[in-house]
């Protein structure tokens, strides 16, 4: 189950394989984990017991995520998670994301949606190595899914790794997947208040891409207000106007991601 819908991931695939026996309650290595930190009979209440077992999901996911971490670090690669609700865009920028850095920087991408290899291929199309993750009832990635796929993708050195996340803007805010950093997308027509409705993705992202923006004229979508909402859930968003479909703001966007994958390029990067 997850830690915040209660949404069970058993049955993930990565390219159509059985991804792992997935179960966020146990360690994924040591079958019967979970029923471990569930049964000492100390806890009191089922909501203490939630309380731990919670704990333990997301200290096993975190153990996880530092080791894929460690992995992109030694390859020197730029990893970035992309949150966002579904339809916000997110393969589309991707696609051209990729088609723009093409000769520039090596882009691979983990594509993770409950059903289908659509998007992995729209990437692949795009002329990028992509590897499907399925989470089949899940509704977010997990570390374990993700390295799992790392092992499966040609990773250049120095190059830049996306993950698109299952389109949810509530379980993935809790998921540390070894990223540098996540990357909020709100497309504009989804309206100014989901970082207020929605502020632990607003918290945990760095960046917030604010897609669609061709769309503006045809909407009464207040920027200024949607940017303040973010900024009062997390102070520190940056903030970039976006649109995947005439190509406004993409220069902003690519000029960040290839200043901060040289910067991961530097051996004495932390
Ligand atoms: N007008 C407009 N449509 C967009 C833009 N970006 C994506 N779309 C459309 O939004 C829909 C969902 O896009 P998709 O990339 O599949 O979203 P995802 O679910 O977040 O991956 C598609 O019909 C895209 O063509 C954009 O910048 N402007
Ligand atoms: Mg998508």
């Amino acid at each position: 189950m997850c830690t915040t819908c209660g949404c069970g991931g058993e049955g993930a695939t990565i390219d159509g394989h059985d991804g792992h026996a997935h179960d966020h309650g146990g360690n994924p290595y040591q079958p019967g984990a979970r029923r471990r930190t569930q049964g000492t009979g100390q806890e009191g209440s089922a909501g203490s017991r939630r309380v731990l077992v919670e704990q333990a999901i997301l200290a096993k996911n975190d153990a996880l995520a530092r080791i894929n971490r460690e992995r992109l670090a030694a390859k020197g690669v730029f990893a970035l998670n992309l949150v966002s609700s579904p339809g916000s865009g997110k393969t589309t920028l991707l696609v051209k994301t990729i088609e723009a850095l093409r000769g520039r920087l090596p882009v691979a991408v983990v594509e993770g949606d409950q059903q289908t290899s659509q998007d992995a291929e729209r990437i692949r199309a795009a002329g990028a190595p992509a590897v499907q993750i399925n989470t089949g009832k899940g509704c977010h990635l997990d570390a374990l899914m993700v390295g799992r796929a790392l092992e499966r993708l040609p990773l250049e050195t120095g190059g830049l790794l996306m993950i698109e996340n299952v389109g949810n803007l509530v379980c993935p805010a809790a998921f540390d997947l070894g990223e540098a950093h996540k990357v909020v997308v709100l497309s504009v027509t989804e309206g100014e208040d989901k970082p207020l409705k929605y502020p632990d993705m607003f918290r945990a992202a760095s960046l917030m891409l604010l897609n669609k923006c061709d769309l503006l004229p045809h909407l009464d979508f207040d920027v200024e207000q949607a940017v303040a909402y973010a900024r009062r859930v997390n102070p520190e968003l940056r903030v970039m106007r976006v649109s995947a479909r005439s190509g406004e703001g993409m220069a902003d966007w690519l000029a960040w991601l290839e200043a901060e994958a040289a910067a991961r390029r530097d051996p004495g990067h932390p």
